[in-house]
């Protein structure tokens, strides 16, 4: 069984991850250290950076996800702050600002960055389109789930099983997947 290390602190995408890649025979070791985030607008070169730095770091192949919400009404905030604000605003204060927004719609994106010892590091970007509810719905998942609205229902209500079929994570691991074979 093939192994990889997963640095992240959060156990919403360690759970997913470790599922999803499960079923490719492939077991998921969480490292919780953490690393430098960059300071950017995208997330493939913070993933990139932060790949090669632990892979430097540890001398052993790693993976990590940088992820986050993008609100077209709101210019793609919180984008890459999104755990800054999910942390000290919360979902409650989104939708505050979402209040009188008839533009609803949203991108989640989860960018897999991996990299080797002494080797480049490569990125594997996945999206999902969404839309904002109007309130936090549902239990299951993390984070944003209970406000993004998947065709009706939000993930928090569509649950794991559900959203990692059709995530922007699921869609970045099956680009990871495919170059790793
Ligand atoms: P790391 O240790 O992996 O960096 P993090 O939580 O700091 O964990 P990010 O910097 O990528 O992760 O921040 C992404 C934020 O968006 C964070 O608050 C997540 O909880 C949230 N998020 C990411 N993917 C999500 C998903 O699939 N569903 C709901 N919220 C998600």
């Amino acid at each position: 069984m093939r192994k990889i290390i997963f640095v992240t602190g959060n156990k919403g995408k360690f759970s997913e991850v470790k599922e999803i890649l499960a079923a490719k025979d492939i077991e998921v070791i969480q490292n919780s250290d953490g690393y430098p985030e960059l300071q950017e607008n995208e997330l493939e070169p913070i993933a990139a950076y932060g790949a090669k730095w632990v892979a430097e770091k540890l001398g052993m192949p790693v993976m990590v996800d940088d992820s986050g919400l993008f609100i077209k009404a709101l210019n793609g905030f919180p984008g890459p702050y999104s755990a800054f604000v999910e942390e000290n605003l919360g979902n409650k204060r989104v939708l505050k600002l979402m209040e009188d927004e008839e533009d609803r719609t949203a991108t989640f994106k989860s960018v897999i960055g991996y990299c080797e010892p002494d080797g480049e590091p490569l990125t594997f970007t996945g999206i999902v389109e969404g839309n904002i509810a109007f309130e936090e719905l549902g239990t299951g998942g993390f984070g944003y789930d209970p406000i993004f609205d998947y065709n009706g229902k939000t993930f928090g209500e569509l649950g794991d099983e559900f959203k990692n079929t059709v995530s922007h994570r699921r869609k970045a691991l099956d680009k990871f997947l495919e170059w790793l074979e």
